[in-house]
C-alpha cells in the first residue's frame, strides 16, 4: 500500500519511514515542510529507494495538501507532523495552534475528500493520528493513563494536540472517516533534535556545559524507545480497530534526575578520556517549567491485548544505545542544530 506520512523528516516520522522502507514493501510519500526540527539527512539510508517520494509541503496550506492527495492517491495516512516541544509552546503558542490544530484539520478534510472519491480502496483506507499522553494532563504518584482517562492538557502544546485528537474523533463520528488515534509517552533514541531532555543532556555533557534540570528533577516520564513506538504505529495502522484509541508506553518510568544521572554515568564509561568526567558535576538545578506536569505513565494493556504489542527495549538497553549513537554521530548533531538552536533555555517567557 501507499502510505502518506506527514512529518517524515522529524524524529519519530523519520524512524517510521526508515522502518517502512527497510522492513515492509509499502510505498511512502513523505510530506514535510522542513521546519527547524526537520532534517532530510535522517532519511539518507532510504531516500534513493524507488518506493520513497518526498513533498516539501506545509500542512497549514490546505490547497497544497489537497494537491498532494490528488497526485499521490494514498491508501493510508500516518499523520505525525506537529510542533512538539513544550517549552517552545510557552514562548510562542501560535505556531502550535496553526500546525497542530489547523494543520490536522487540513489533513482530515483532504483525507475525507480523497476517501470519498475512492471506490474499491475505500473500505481499507485509514487515517492514523499520532498523538501524545500529555493530552491526559498530569498524574500523582500512582495510577496510569488509560484510553478512558479524561483529557486535561496543561501546556499550549498538549492543548493543541488534545484539540487535534478531538477533531480526528469528530471526523470519524460525523463523517465516517476511518481514523485511528495513538497516544504515546516520551520517545527517545537516535536522530532526536537536541532540544529535548535526553539529547540535550548528552550534547551539553559532551561540550562540558551545564545540564539543566527543571525544579527538583522529580518529575517522572515514561520513556519509550522510538523503534518500539514505530512498531506500535505500524501494528495499529495495519490491524487497529477503526475509531479506536491506543496508548503506547515504554513501561519505563524514571524521574528526570535519574535520567540525567544515568546519561552522565554512561558517558563516563563510554568516553573514559573525556575531560568533563565525572559528568554529574555538570548537573544544574534551574527554574521550573511553568505548568510542569508532575508525572506521565501509560497503561498499554489494550495495545498488548488487541495487537500483541509490547516494548522490546528496556530503559537500560535503550538509553545505552542512544548515548552510544549520539557519541558516534556528533557531526549529525552539530549539523542538526547549526543556526537553529544553541542549547539556550526555552519556555520562560511567561
Ligand atoms: O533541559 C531540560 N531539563 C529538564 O529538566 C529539558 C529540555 C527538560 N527537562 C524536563 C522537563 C520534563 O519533565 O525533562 C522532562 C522531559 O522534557 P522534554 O524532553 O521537553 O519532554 P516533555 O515535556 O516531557 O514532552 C515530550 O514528551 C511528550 C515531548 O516533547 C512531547 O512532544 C511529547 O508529546
Amino acid at each position: 500500500m501507499k502510505i502518506l506520512v506527514t512529518g517524515g523528516a522529524g524524529f519519530i516520522g523519520s524512524a517510521v519511514i526508515r522502518n517502512l522502507m527497510l522492513n515492509t514493501q509499502h510505498e511512502v510519500v513523505n510530506v514535510d515542510c522542513l521546519t527547524y526540527a526537520g532534517n532530510l539527512s535522517t532519511l539518507a539510508a532510504v531516500s534513493n529507494n524507488e518506493r520513497y517520494a518526498f513533498e516539501q509541503v506545509d500542512i497549514r496550506e490546505a490547497d497544497d495538501i489537497q494537491d498532494v492527495f490528488l497526485r499521490h492517491q494514498p491508501d493510508a495516512v500516518m499523520h505525525l507532523a506537529a510542533e512538539s516541544h513544550v517549552d517552545r509552546s510557552i514562548d510562542g503558542p501560535g505556531a502550535f495552534v496553526q500546525t497542530n490544530v489547523v494543520g490536522t484539520y487540513n489533513m482530515l478534510e483532504a483525507s475525507r475528500r480523497h476517501w470519498l472519491s475512492l471506490s474499491d480502496r475505500k473500505e481499507t483506507f485509514r487515517f492514523l493520528h499520532v498523538s501524545t499522553d500529555e493530552v491526559y494532563g498530569s498524574l500523582g504518584s500512582d495510577g496510569y493513563f488509560t484510553e478512558e482517562t479524561p483529557y486535561d492538557p496543561s501546556s499550549p502544546y498538549s492543548a493543541s494536540k488534545a484539540a487535534s485528537d478531538h477533531l480526528t474523533r469528530a471526523w470519524q463520528r460525523t463523517f465516517g472517516l476511518p481514523v485511528l488515534i495513538t497516544n504515546c509517552s516520551n520517545n527517545y533514541g537516535p536522530f532526536q533534535f537536541p532540544e529535548k531532555l535526553i539529547p540535550l543532556t548528552i550534547m551539553n555533557a559532551l561540550a562540558g556545559k551545564p545540564l539543566p534540570i527543571y525544579g527538583k528533577g522529580e518529575n517522572v516520564r515514561d520513556w519509550l524507545f522510538v523503534d518500539d513506538h514505530v512498531r506500535a504505529l505500524v501494528a495499529v495502522l495495519e490491524r487497529g480497530r477503526i475509531g479506536q484509541t491506543y496508548n503506547v508506553g515504554g513501561n519505563s518510568e524514571r524521574q528526570n534526575i535519574e535520567v540525567v544521572q544515568t546519561i552522565c554515568r554512561l558517558m563516563d564509561e563510554l568516553s573514559p578520556h573525556d575531560q568533563h568526567r565525572p559528568h554529574e558535576k555538570l548537573m544544574t538545578f534551574v527554574q521550573d517549567r511553568p505548568g510542569h506536569d508532575q508525572r506521565y505513565a501509560i497503561d498499554a494493556t489494550k495495545l498488548k491485548r488487541e495487537l500483541g504489542w509490547v516494548p522490546a527495549e528496556s530503559f537500560k538497553s535503550g538509553i545505552q544505545k542512544t548515548v552510544q549513537w549520539y557519541l558516534d554521530n556528533q557531526a549529525w548533531c552539530r549539523q542538526a542544530v547549526a543556526d537553529r538552536y544553541a542549547g539556550e533555555r526555552l519556555g520562560l517567557k511567561v
